[in-house]
């Protein structure tokens, strides 16, 4: 590999050390080395952030070493692997996680210990990286780990956005939005890879030209900019893979900017190329509506551009012939955001490359996946014809040709069915003409995957029943699944030390299925005096976050009980806030003896509402009205808290999961595609109180009945319960907890008059009035099995015990087999 430079490398390998060490002096010293030199503060004076910045470079070190490594074994071995392309990954913290996957953090922790740190206080310093909005972007963080882990050879594609999803701010009860610049603090855990760089081109013509005798197409752009890589290798847990998480941010092109210095005015050029940075310069805050914004646009094409040519780049570096490409690559689209995929492979072969169509189609029709995390036909993204083909000119003529293939074909097996065949096109005629993303991935894609049992049943029958008739083969579903490491090992230390010692082994944080093993004990009185005493750790410090942030004092033998998530309307947080004022009426209108029955809470909510999205701030500020109200109530006292935690992310789930009692996953029947909060809440122990959707379904078959406070409407039932509209009476409960808002019991009667309309009459379309009294029935159960200690103790054994399906490593271990077609290609240690 050196060639005339063998000698100069032989000196070089000599004069390093194999590895970084990790005994405490080594450590030790890398540490005070950093200090002085990366963070260039004196030794003698640095604070708790300077310390955690030279403990993170010392980590980065020895990251970098397996990373190289890997990525060094993986290209010997040259495996088929995994390009995992997603527009959002919401990482959280890493040090905590590194560490802990490099099987290093109690040598860290002794070492800082020796100089007078907490390894705690310092991992405390570092900031979320929140490159995502919800549960579609955690689990991209998710199964990285998992490929990682399992040392499957994958590679994760993504945008690196210099503001991240907004921070959230409650000023007197109502949401406001704050900028997340978080490289302000340096990011130690990339790495800025100058020379890995792309052009990615925009607008401009196409023409038609020969070349050789064949016509072909050119497109001349209008615009460009330069992708620069940067690096974030993800570790492993038990193995020396780690994997590359490949982020792209945008800089001016020097090539095509030459013109306007000459021409123009010089100044004048040089701010403009300033804007070329604006393409990765933030996360697009709304998940469930598409804009047609141009800039979304071009962030798509743009993260989907210069990671098809590092493909490409890779590929070729190895191969000569394309038709082995599929040997050598997945291609896997997390949702349809970078569905743009599928016309650039197609156009770099086609204009690039010069495979004829039919050769290049068939290599498309071998490399996509496509998995889709919506339910409602609403969720499904469209692009303005006029805005793409100005844009990206030919790719708009190659999804036009792909579509008219398509219609093709289709009418040679379905016939002159018009309906059918306007339903399933690629482009939607009407006022504005759009292309459907989704129908573009699913004719393109060999495997379309939900995300849970009953998503994909939907799948089949509804939202792409004309696509299941016609391809069956096509439909997976890979349930999904959030990784223990994180969820369990970083987040709850204390359960995890629990569950090592009850199993007799660490081996479940490879193997998740061994936890199954803690139901043989689930009656043992010396397990649950420990199960007990975690739980009590974990809520002392969730007691205490409240505390230092509002003010308020909660105490410990109330249930915890917590909503935590996106706010939307089809997850219901107002069904919990009108169960909530039901129980402070209730409370308010009984005796003093009643009183003394009554079951304790802490209700705890927490969660991001879309800037744009009207009603769900509304919800916030109805949180906050209402827990006004019923906090300073001296009638209350400790029986009912309602507290909103704000700016819900990735490290403040890491506190709230651990110290819930119980979790609350409320969505109507038929919309939550599969939700994975449930199944963090799950591993850590805490009882669920859930309907019947998404993968709830899966997980109660996993725990039983028992052990689930189920409730409301099935999805099937929905369906009927919508016909029936009208006529549908409503409990009288329920109309009174909604006269009290409408009443101004909580003040705000006006701003509140457009939630109380969304929810009664007719326009109940989310089902609350109808799912209520089911609702109240499931609350009464919880406090019920609350009061019976042994019991509930029992039953929280069994939900982490049973939670060994929802890790992220069964779904891509999946993927990898049912999907993607790949082995695993573990790096020596
Ligand atoms: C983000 C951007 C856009 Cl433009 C649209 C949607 C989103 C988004 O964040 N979606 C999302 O989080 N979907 C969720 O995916 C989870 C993982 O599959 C599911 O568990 C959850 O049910 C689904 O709502």
């Amino acid at each position: 590999d050196f060639g005339e430079r063998k000698g100069q490398a032989e000196r070089m390998l000599g004069l390093m050390d194999v590895f970084l060490k990790n005994d405490p002096i080594s450590l030790q010293k890398d540490i005070l080395h950093h200090v002085e030199y990366t963070v260039a503060r004196s030794r003698f004076s640095f604070d708790d952030f300077e310390a955690y910045q030279a403990l993170a470079h010392s980590v980065r070190d020895r990251l970098i070493e397996r990373w190289h490594d890997t990525l060094i074994h993986f290209k010997k071995e040259d495996p088929k692997r995994v390009y995992f392309l997603s527009l959002e990954f919401l990482m959280g913290r890493s040090l905590s996680n590194i560490v802990i996957n490099l099987g290093i953090r109690d040598q860290f922790a002794d070492a800082l210990s020796q100089l007078g740190f907490d390894f705690e206080v310092l991992a405390e310093q570092e900031g979320d990286a929140c490159l995502g909005n919800g549960g579609l972007a955690r689990l991209s963080a998710c199964q990285m780990d998992s490929l990682a882990t399992l040392d499957y050879p994958a590679v994760g594609y993504g945008l690196r956005y210099q503001y991240g999803l907004f921070r959230q701010v409650i000023v007197d009860g109502f949401q406001h939005e704050q900028p997340d610049y978080w490289l302000n603090f340096g990011n130690p855990w990339e790495i800025e890879r100058i020379h890995i760089t792309y052009p990615v081109k925009f607008y401009g013509t196409v023409t038609d030209e020969f070349l050789n005798g064949e016509k072909c197409k050119v497109w001349v752009p209008g615009e460009m900019v330069e992708a620069v890589a940067y690096d974030n290798p993800i570790p492993g847990y038990g193995t020396r893979n780690t994997i590359n998480l490949r982020l792209w941010a945008a800089k001016p092109s020097d090539q095509h900017d030459m013109e306007s210095f000459n021409t123009g005015d010089y100044v004048d050029a040089v701010v403009n190329r300033q804007r070329a940075e604006s393409i990765s310069s933030i996360l697009y805050p709304d998940d469930r509506s598409y804009q047609g914004k141009e800039l979304r646009l071009k962030q798509q094409y743009f993260f989907v551009s210069a990671s098809v040519q590092d493909i490409f780049r890779r590929f070729k570096d190895t191969h000569k012939k394309f038709d082995e490409f599929p040997e050598k690559v997945a291609l896997q689209l997390n949702d349809t955001h970078p569905s743009l995929a599928i016309a650039e492979v197609m156009r770099v072969l086609l204009d690039e490359e010069h495979l004829s169509w039919h050769r290049a189609w068939d290599i498309i029709c071998k490399i996509f996946s496509f998995t889709t995390h919506t339910v409602s036909p609403e969720g499904l993204e469209k692009i303005p014809v006029d805005l793409l083909g100005n844009l990206l000119p030919r790719h708009l003529q190659i999804i036009y040709d792909i579509n008219f293939n398509f219609v093709e074909e289709l009418k040679k097996m379905i016939g002159l069915d018009y309906d059918r065949l306007t339903r399933m096109s690629i482009v939607e005629e009407g006022a504005v003409k759009n292309i459907r993303m989704a129908n573009l991935s699913v004719i393109c894609s060999h495997t379309v995957n939900g995300v849970s049992r009953l998503h994909s049943e939907l799948l089949r029958t509804k939202l792409f029943k004309d696509f299941y008739d016609l391809w069956p083969h096509k439909f997976q579903y890979k349930t999904n699944g959030v990784t223990q490491r994180r969820w369990i090992v970083v987040s709850n230390p204390s359960l995890c030390a629990l569950i090592s010692k009850w199993l007799g082994t660490e081996a479940w944080i490879r193997d998740i299925d061994l936890l199954i093993g803690l139901r043989d004990y689930a009656t043992n009185a010396e397990l649950h005096q420990e199960w007990k005493m975690v739980k009590k750790v974990n809520k002392i410090r969730l007691a205490e976050y409240i505390e230092a942030m509002s003010g308020l004092k909660v105490s410990l033998d109330a249930m915890f009980d917590v909503q935590t998530k996106r706010i939307h309307e089809y997850k219901r947080q107002l069904l919990n806030i009108l169960g909530i004022i039901h129980r402070y009426d209730c409370i308010k209108n009984m005796d003093k003896n009643d009183r003394k029955k009554v079951v304790p809470r802490v209700c705890i909510i927490g969660g991001k509402a879309a800037p744009g999205y009207e009603i769900a701030k509304k919800v916030i500020k109805l949180c906050h009205a209402v827990a006004e109200k019923i906090n300073n109530d001296n009638d209350i006292g400790d029986l009912l808290k309602l507290v909103f935690i704000p700016d819900y992310n990735v490290s403040v789930a890491e506190m709230v999961i651990p110290g819930a009692d119980l979790s609350q996953h409320l969505s109507t029947a038929g919309h939550e595609a599969s939700g994975t909060g449930s199944m963090k809440f799950l591993m850590n122990g805490c009882l669920l109180l859930a309907t019947a959707d998404g993968s709830t379904i899966e997980m109660v078959e996993e725990i039983g009945q028992d052990n689930v406070f189920l409730f409301g409407a099935k999805a099937h039932e929905v369906v009927a319960l919508r016909k029936k509209g009208p006529t549908l009476k409503v409990p009288l409960q329920f109309s009174r907890v909604v006269r009290m808002i409408r009443d101004g019991h909580f003040g705000f009667e006006d701003y509140f008059k457009s939630l109380c309309d969304k929810i009664e009459g007719t326009s109940d379309y989310f089902l609350l009035g109808a799912d209520f009294m089911s609702y109240l029935e499931a609350q009464a159960a919880a406090d019920k099995a609350f009061v019976d200690e042994e019991r509930w103790i029992k039953m929280s054994i069994l939900s982490a015990a049973g939670s060994g399906r929802f890790s992220s490593d069964r779904t891509i271990q999946e993927y990898a087999e049912n999907t993607w077609d790949i082995q695993p290609c573990r790096c020596p240690f």
